[in-house]
């Protein structure tokens, strides 16, 4: 059977995951899925990045040592993949004993090469990106400001592998996706590549040097270490390595860590005598309103809130259908909504209604020998529409993909065949389930295989009626443009008065929101339907103190990410000298009663 590798990055445990984070496990999720029923004996290997003077700072502001604020963080990011039913098959630590036992195994397997020489590294390093940016003050990747660093280091000579770098690119020119990134790493290589530094000095929190260095002051520096976590995870350096997957491996990264996989990383497995990977996919950042999410604008969003709110394979078919992969693409939760409705409970959600009404007369039962008749011409289009899904997929256009699946979906939209199943699968895993279960097929390589070679038809089968699998989300406009000065003051329409979704809610539930001193997160009932706002009222109100109180709130705002959290709403208040007082109705009303 053939093997394949498919990693994510190794997410760092400085933070939280977030959106981001999850788009990249998504897409190889998505993959491994695809390529498991293609027959191919796939490895999903994702993990977290633990070293490095990054995370060693975090620790100590969190007054933690740096194993244990790692090991709470990296539990998170498991936990996050648990839920979204992440289908890995290891989830490396870089403090794991075996990966840390691979790493100086592969240091000494360079070092007798005679790759790693001892010096002194005198320049400037962002400690943000965990990179030596030489003389710039200021990072070339983050912007963040760089320190002086000069200090004792082991250098790995990197630039003895230029012409075999280019000459590996020039042999491969797939190897990069998409091949403008491939054409950026070939003009930086050709620049010329100094030798990289890779042991540190000034801080502990690091794999130590092989005991017979006599090193004890340096520690790995925290990306040899992490890009190690690639082979370390397959066995590499032990008696029973599967290092052959590598052979087969696309590492699935975004646009910020390329050089360190297109450059080092392939250097570091020429230097070690590995197989170079097949592919490196390399996907673009989500922005939020044409930003890059980041702790300090405190536009972060976490996948799993979103997913808690909207579902969580409305999350993932949003992120893998909505921007092509390579480019950026800018998140909102309208366009979310917008694309569920339209893509999800429309095309698909009706494909399946309308089939089980088309059969209820007929007792749910459907004979294939009519629809084969009947559909004949129609079945060989189709099935040339889902041949083509293949090339898209092999050209990781994972956009064009859905676009064309959903093509069929649209065109098919009165009959159903079961291949379409399949294919949804990678993508929507739970509700191609649901519709195999359905169906009366089983989501197996061989029935897949057995599809698409020729027995696409549908056999006498007999279905039982079934949920809707996509109610509609509801709708939220779009944040309006500022008001401009001159009309701030003038009379306003009824009409658009007659806009404000104004209504009376009695809150659930209140809790501080960590890190904020203002906010609260309040849970309110609306007649049944409970949402989230976050109001700035915890310096007026104990969240005690508001448990079961009536309150007015403005409900068609947009949803706002605030520090991790969506608020989707304003609760109405007013203020004067004395602070800020909750508006609420003089008698008990029912809640969603609308105000008016
Ligand atoms: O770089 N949009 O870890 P990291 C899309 N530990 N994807 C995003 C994103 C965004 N706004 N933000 C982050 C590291 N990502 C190293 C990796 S690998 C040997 C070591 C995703 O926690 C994207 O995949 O900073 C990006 O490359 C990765 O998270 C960076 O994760």
């Amino acid at each position: 059977m053939q093997k394949m590798l498919v990693t994510t990055p190794i997410y760092y445990v400085n933070d939280s995951p977030h959106l981001g984070h999850a788009y990249t496990t998504f897409i190889a999720d998505m993959l491994k899925k695809y390529h498991s029923l293609q027959g191919k004996e796939v490895f999903l290997l994702t993990g977290t990045d633990e070293h490095g003077q990054k995370i060693a700072l975090s620790a100590s502001k969190h007054h933690l040592s740096p194993l244990e604020y790692a090991s709470k963080i990296s539990q998170k990011f498991r936990t996050e993949w648990d839920y979204f039913k992440i289908d890995y098959n290891h989830f490396v630590r870089t403090t794991d004993s075996t990966h840390e036992q691979a790493v100086q195994q592969a240091l000494d397997t360079m070092l007798a090469k005679g790759d790693i020489y001892k010096g002194t590294y005198e320049g400037n390093y962002c400690v943000s990106c965990e990179s030596f940016t030489t003389n710039s003050t200021t990072c070339p990747d983050c912007n963040r400001p760089t320190s002086k660093v000069a200090e004792e280091s082991y250098f790995f000579r990197l630039s003895a592998y230029q012409e075999r770098l280019l000459d590996f690119y020039n042999k491969h020119p797939h190897a990069i996706l998409p091949l403008f990134r491939r054409n950026e790493v070939v003009s930086f290589i050709k620049q010329g590549l100094h030798d990289l530094s890779i042991t540190r000095t000034s801080f502990e929190w690091g794999v130590p040097l092989p005991r017979h260095l006599n090193e004890p002051r340096h520690v790995v520096y925290v990306w040899l270490d992490a890009l190690l976590s690639y082979v370390s995870s397959l066995g590499y350096g032990t008696d029973n390595a599967n290092i052959d997957y590598v052979n087969h491996a696309l590492h699935i990264v975004g646009k910020d860590i390329l050089r360190f996989h297109a450059i080092y990383w392939v250097a570091f497995l020429m230097s070690l005598d590995l197989p170079i990977f097949q592919q490196l996919c390399v996907h673009g950042w989500w922005l939020i309103e044409g930003v890059k999410m980041s702790k300090s604008i405190g536009n972060v969003l976490n996948a799993k809130d979103l997913a808690q709110s909207y579902g969580a394979e409305a999350l993932r078919y949003f992120l893998l259908r909505e921007a092509p992969l390579g480019q950026d693409g800018d998140f909102s939760v309208q366009a979310l909504i917008r694309r569920f409705n339209a893509d999800l409970s429309n095309t698909l959600g009706n494909l399946i209604q309308r089939l089980a009404g088309l059969l209820k007369p007929f007792s749910g039962e459907l004979k294939s020998t009519h629809t084969l008749e009947f559909y004949a011409p129609l079945y060989t289009q189709w099935q040339a529409q889902l041949e083509s899904l293949k090339g898209y997929l092999q050209e990781l256009q994972l956009h064009r993909y859905l676009e064309e699946l959903w093509r069929v979906f649209e065109a098919c939209n009165a009959t159903i065949a079961k291949e379409r199943v399949f294919y949804l699968y990678p993508v929507l895993p739970e509700s191609a389930s649901k519709l195999a279960k359905w169906l009366h097929i089983s989501l197996e390589p061989k029935s897949f295989q057995a599809y698409m070679q020729k027995d696409f038809l549908l056999p006498a089968l007999k279905l039982a009626p079934i949920e809707a699998l996509y109610p509609k989300l509801e709708e939220v406009q779009a944040t309006t443009k500022e008001t401009p000065k001159e009309a701030q003051n003038a009379y306003i329409k009824f009409e658009d008065f007659s806009k404000l979704d104004l209504q009376v809610g009695t809150i659930v539930k209140a809790e501080k929101v960590p890190k904020s001193d203002k906010l609260l997160c309040l849970q309110i009932d609306f007649g049944g339907r409970v949402r989230q706002i976050l109001s700035g009222i915890a310096k007026y109100y104990s969240p005690e103190s508001l448990e079961g109180k009536q309150v007015c709130a403005l409900l068609n705002l947009p949803p706002r990410p605030m520090l991790g959290l969506v608020s989707e709403g304003m609760v109405l208040s007013a203020s004067d000298k004395d602070g800020l007082k909750l508006i609420t109705p003089l008698e008990l009303v029912s809640n969603g009663a609308k105000i008016g």
